[in-house]
């Protein structure tokens, strides 16, 4: 109980889900949305596509709001069904909470970096970024 309402109460607004399969797809549609517009980010600090400072600075700023959303859906009783989630983001509920604010700060960080509308700036924030969403997937994410 404590567990899950310290992770309800770090949110913004904490999302209500009527069924357990609910909050699976809210947090996979968060992930999905996220990984998108990181994505186009990431494109372009790659060079697979144009640089284009307002669309750079536009999807991390979407990219950051996303990424505070999918943590409310991880509510007890949502580690069965349609979901890739491993028992351990319940079981080591502290290392989950740490890795997904780990990522949060990233890209925190990314989106002040596109905002700056400095290329070189975003390059060097997206490597960390991704990293964090790699780090969160390996340990949690079956
Ligand atoms: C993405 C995405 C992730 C990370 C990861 C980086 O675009 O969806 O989970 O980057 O693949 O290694």
């Amino acid at each position: 109980m404590l567990a899950a309402a310290s992770v309800a109460l770090s949110l913004p607004a904490a999302a209500q889900f009527a069924k357990p399969e609910d909050a699976i797809r809210y947090r996979q549609s968060a992930m999905t949305l996220m990984q998108n517009h990181f994505g186009r980010v990431a494109a372009m600090a790659a060079g697979r596509v144009p640089f284009d400072a307002k669309v750079a600075a536009d999807n991390a700023a979407l990219a950051e709001t996303l990424s505070k959303l999918p943590w409310s859906a991880f509510v007890e009783g949502t580690d069965k069904g349609a979901t890739k989630a491993k028992p351990e983001i319940w079981s080591q509920e502290a290392r989950f909470k740490e890795a997904a604010e780990k990522m949060q700060g990233e890209m925190g960080r990314l989106a002040q970096a596109a905002r700056g509308g400095n290329l070189d700036a975003i390059k060097s924030a997206v490597g960390p970024t991704a990293a964090s969403c790699k780090a969160c997937h390996d340990a949690f994410w079956k």
